[in-house]
């Protein structure tokens, strides 16, 4: 282990070193560069031989140059970085000489440029534009120079996710790839994550997301990093947007808090490092996490763990929703690539919603006979008013049980399942393929105002395309994470 002093002075640093540090304020410290470490022996202004460290320990800090309290952290790290081995981060400018010092934009600047006024100072990888970077990124040269990174506090897989439950604790981001999973519990009733970090001089701007847990993979359910920027000046200056919070509607399932670094800034997210507090708490009945237990493996022969929806189908047979197709020699197949019947689609849902079934003595619709599989799940289907089939113009209706069921359709299902809400105007529904007046524009709407689908990422949402069983199975799952009604 090693140490580094940083000596807050005026006078002495000045009169030691007028040429480096003037009494101005453009000098905000003087430090020997790559001395944290150096063990060995160099030799002194009389030429006799003295223990290297000792003789070119001490960071200085001009206290003349500090015009608030919040910049004593930033010079410090900065003359600090200069004994763990860190050179300027400068800035190459079009027509001009490089900058050595480069102050930063927006609310972020480099530690070892001069990034004062700004409420992100950060160690930096030198990607932001116009980086000179003539030494690589801040971290590993930190490490190579007798300052590693803290131990993590918790890991960022289900097995390895720290037990914390509905409390409040300190964590730490430690490394631009930490990411900390923390083992929150069961919950019934609201949900309510936030992530914090320091109020002072923080270098530390999280992204939190919400996880369950269905078949061994972590589901996420709701992520927010806001957008960051800051208030205020001089000793008052804070960091905006930094710190995460959202509420969601628990179902008793078993929820995992993520927080990490946010990825956005001009640096990428890099130097987003240090301490936050996670407060998690459970408005309703909760329990505290139990040691993971991960399945012995996957129900389905075509639904790998590696499988995009494994966790959702797992979820979707585990609640007795959709049990599969028999392969005959004791294992199952889920199918998830094939399209949703009309007739499957019945089944799902009425099974989704526990409802109590019943055979009619007469079949409601023309081509459901009274010996078809499903017709007590069709039957209850209509009955609810999800879905009245088609007119077949002599006052008799038809379901079409074989056709496949559309993603149109779909949202029109969820959404009288839901009991038709009215759908808040939201900034969400931009699909440029379902126009204002789309029939199931409101369903549409209401489907990604409640993320059950947001469509693809290139702006649609494809409305006349076949829903397939593996998304059923996601649409499903949200729907019963988002604590939706059922009839
Ligand atoms: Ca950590
Ligand atoms: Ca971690
Ligand atoms: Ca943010």
């Amino acid at each position: 282990m090693y140490g580094a002093r940083a000596i807050i002075t005026s006078p002495q640093v000045q009169a030691d070193f007028p040429s480096n540090c003037p009494i101005t304020s453009t000098c905000g410290g003087l430090a020997y560069v790559g001395v944290l470490d150096a063990f060995g022996s160099t030799r002194d202004a009389n030429g006799n031989a003295v223990a290297a460290h000792p003789y070119y320990e001490g960071a200085f800090i001009n206290a003349a140059g500090i015009t608030n309290p919040l910049e004593v952290t930033t010079i410090v790290s900065h003359e600090v970085g200069h004994n763990a081995g860190l050179n300027h981060a400068g800035l190459i400018r079009p027509n001009q000489p490089t900058l050595d010092y480069y102050s930063g934009t927006g609310n972020w600047g480099p530690i070892m440029g001069t990034p004062y006024n700004r409420a992100l100072s950060q160690w930096t990888q030198h990607s932001y534009s116009g980086a000179n970077n003539d030494n690589g990124p801040d971290l590993p040269i930190l490490a190579n120079n007798g300052i590693a990174s803290r131990a993590d506090d918790t890991g960022q897989t289900l097995g390895t996710a720290v037990p914390t439950g509905w409390t409040t604790r300190a964590g730490s981001i430690t490394a631009p790839t930490d990411q900390d999973l923390w083992s929150l519990g069961r919950c019934t009733g609201t949900v309510t994550i936030t992530a914090t970090p320091s109020t002072y001089s923080t270098n530390l701007d999280v992204s939190l997301t919400l996880y369950t847990e269905a078949g061994g993979t972590p589901i996420p359910l709701a992520s927010v990093d806001p957008a960051s920027g800051q208030s205020g000046s001089g000793s008052s200056l804070r960091a905006t947007g930094v710190s995460a919070t959202f509420t969601q509607p628990g179902r008793g399932a078993t929820y995992y808090a993520l927080v990490r670094g946010s990825a956005s800034g001009p640096d990428g997210g890099y130097g987003n490092l240090g301490p936050y507090t996670l407060n998690a708490s459970c408005a309703g009945a909760s329990l505290p996490p139990a040691t993971f237990v991960p399945p012995a493996g996957p129900s389905f022969t075509d639904v790998p763990t590696s499988s995009t929806f494994h966790g959702q189908i797992e979820w979707l047979s585990a609640q007795g929703v959709s049990t599969g197709y028999d392969n005959g020699n004791g294992t199952k197949r889920f199918e998830p690539s094939a399209a949703v019947l009309r007739e499957q689609m019945a089944a799902f849902l009425a099974r989704y919603a526990d409802a109590s079934l019943s055979v009619p003595e007469t079949s409601p619709f023309t081509d459901v006979a009274s010996s078809h599989v499903f017709l007590s799940h069709i039957a209850w289907l209509a009955g609810t008013g999800v879905s009245t089939g088609y007119a077949n113009g002599d006052g008799t209706f038809s379901f079409r049980p074989g056709q496949p069921v559309l993603r149109e359709q779909m949202a029109a299902f969820l959404y009288r399942l839901a009991g038709s809400p009215s759908v808040p105007p939201s900034s969400a529904c931009s699909f440029t393929d379902v126009p204002s007046n789309h029939v199931f524009r409101t369903a549409i709407c209401w489907l990604a105002a409640n993320n059950i689908s947001t469509g693809y990422a290139d702006g649609t949402f494809r409305p006349g395309q076949p829903v397939l069983r593996e998304q059923m199975a996601a649409f499903l799952f949200r729907y019963d994470a988002a604590g939706l009604p059922v009839p």
